[in-house]
């Protein structure tokens, strides 16, 4: 059965002709071959790598960069392909997410003519696979404080240290890397098999099963001298990637709330009790389906007003900061409301419910972690940084940039 969509004040007018088409293309890719594997793929901690192909063949890699092979399509087209794939399963748009915002965007805003040329139609295919190491064991929100060094020896970077919890980790064929230099944070492409550079999958987890979760480790890795991002000069860039990233997790969100609610709501127009009503007649049971159409609704128009303003040029990363924190805390609350109604059911996996219920918990922590998006609008509004605790290091906000910034 095709997914109907869940849209309650005709958003679907916002969208051209071009944004429904990809969002229909991906919505039947997932309704064909996503929802038949994806609950065995969670049951077994599997990536499902054999839909990988097909996703390079739907050009659903990188694909608002333009040349290259890639189709250079607008930011609200790769939001629903960003929601689509998360009304599957977070796993699977995060794949898709780490591949395009946080691989390909580095190369082609960052990379060098060759490494362009290398990597992008490859991965634009599906016939390489990237990964981003950014966080380290000791530094998660505060990824500044990161440990790796890369150390400039004759022709050859030296790499040193470690990553955690590195989405594709063990399946990349190159990763970003990010490691302290003597002039700041710069990025490298370390391919794998490089002598020095490891990597191993993380285990246990109860979240995001359907993604691999991986460990890299470089000693004394040894990387040619033109394996740096030569535009990359300091945290900045690494910072920059994320905002693609969360930008389309802003429209994952929705996606993975729009998969809960319509479970939620097919489910009480069927379930019988006490008066041989269906629960859907119960005051109670309407009003946590109000809730969450109500906050899916605004969620959308959050999310395709941050396209149009993507589009335009004139995003600020607080405002991506609302987009992601808004809509994946949303997620979060309607796989709980969508759990409730199921009752028993809710905590099977014959449902998608709890399936999205534990993944949601990953996204969010991870891509900024819900206070930490907290913490970026709270500078925004008030000018006032708020990350480190001790008060003296708390100034003063100059009273024209707060009110500028506050328009
Ligand atoms: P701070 O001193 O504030 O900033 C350093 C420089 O960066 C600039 N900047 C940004 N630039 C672009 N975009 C942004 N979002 C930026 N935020 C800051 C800033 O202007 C400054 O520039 P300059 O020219 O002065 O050097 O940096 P900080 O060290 O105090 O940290 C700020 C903070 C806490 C907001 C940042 O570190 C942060 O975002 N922490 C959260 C870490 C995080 O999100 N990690 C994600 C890892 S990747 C991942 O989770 C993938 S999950 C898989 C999937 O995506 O599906
Ligand atoms: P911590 O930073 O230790 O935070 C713990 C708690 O303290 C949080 O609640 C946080 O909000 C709070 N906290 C921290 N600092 C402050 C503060 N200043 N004020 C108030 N509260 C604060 N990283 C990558 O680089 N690449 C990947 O591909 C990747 N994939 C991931 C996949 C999964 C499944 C997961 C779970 C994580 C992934 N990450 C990845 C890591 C992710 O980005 C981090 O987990 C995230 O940034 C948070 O870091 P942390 O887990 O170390 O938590």
């Amino acid at each position: 059965m095709r997914f109907p969509g869940v849209d309650f004040i005709d958003t679907e007018s916002m969208l051209n002709e071009e944004q429904r088409m990809v969002r229909d293309t991906v919505r039947e890719f997932v309704d064909d071959l996503v929802m038949p594997i994806i609950e065995e793929c969670h049951r077994d901690c599997r990536t499902p790598l054999e839909l990988v192909p097909k996703m390079g063949e739907l050009n659903l890699f990188g694909a608002t960069i333009d040349g290259y092979g890639l189709p250079g399509l607008d930011n609200v087209s790769y939001g629903l392909i960003m929601q689509e794939l998360e009304r599957a399963d977070s796993g699977l748009r995060s794949f898709v997410s780490v591949q395009s915002s946080l691989v390909m965007y580095p190369i082609w805003a960052f990379g060098s003519d060759a490494q362009k040329e290398r990597w992008l139609p490859a991965m634009g295919a599906g016939e390489a696979i990237g990964c981003f190491g950014l966080t380290e064991p000791d530094f998660g929100s505060n990824p500044g404080g990161m440990r790796t060094t890369a150390r400039r020896d004759g022709d050859e970077w030296v790499l040193n240290g470690s990553k955690q919890w590195i989405t594709n980790g063990t399946l990349a064929d190159v990763a970003v890397v990010w490691a302290q230099t003597e002039d700041g944070v710069r990025g490298f492409l370390v391919e794998k098999g490089t002598p020095g550079f490891t990597s191993s999958d993380q285990h246990g987890k109860f979240s995001l099963r359907a993604s691999t979760t991986s460990e890299l480790g470089f000693q004394d890795c040894r990387i040619p001298a033109d394996a740096m991002l030569p535009k990359t000069v300091g945290l900045k860039n690494a910072l920059m990637c994320l905002n693609q990233a969360r930008y389309g997790i802003a429209w994952g969100g929705i996606g993975s709330a729009m998969a809960t609610y319509h479970c939620a709501l097919e489910y009480s127009k069927e379930r019988i009790q006490f008066n041989g009503q269906p629960i859907a007649c119960h005051q109670l049971v309407q009003d946590k389906l109000v809730w969450m159409i109500s906050e899916i609704t605004k969620g959308q128009l959050l999310a395709f007003q941050l396209g149009q303003m993507k589009d335009a040029g004139k995003i600020k990363p607080q405002h991506i900061s609302l987009g992601k924190r808004n809509n994946v805390w949303v997620a979060r609350e309607c796989a709980k409301l969508a759990r409730e109604i199921l009752g028993a059911n809710g905590i099977v996996d014959d449902y998608p419910v709890i399936r999205h219920m534990l993944n949601i918990e990953s996204v969010y922590t991870y891509e900024g972690t819900h206070d930490i998006h907290a913490l970026v609008i709270g500078q925004s509004v008030t000018g006032i940084p708020a990350f480190n605790a001790p008060q003296e290091s708390v100034k003063k906000p100059k009273a024209a940039a707060v009110a500028q910034e506050a328009r």
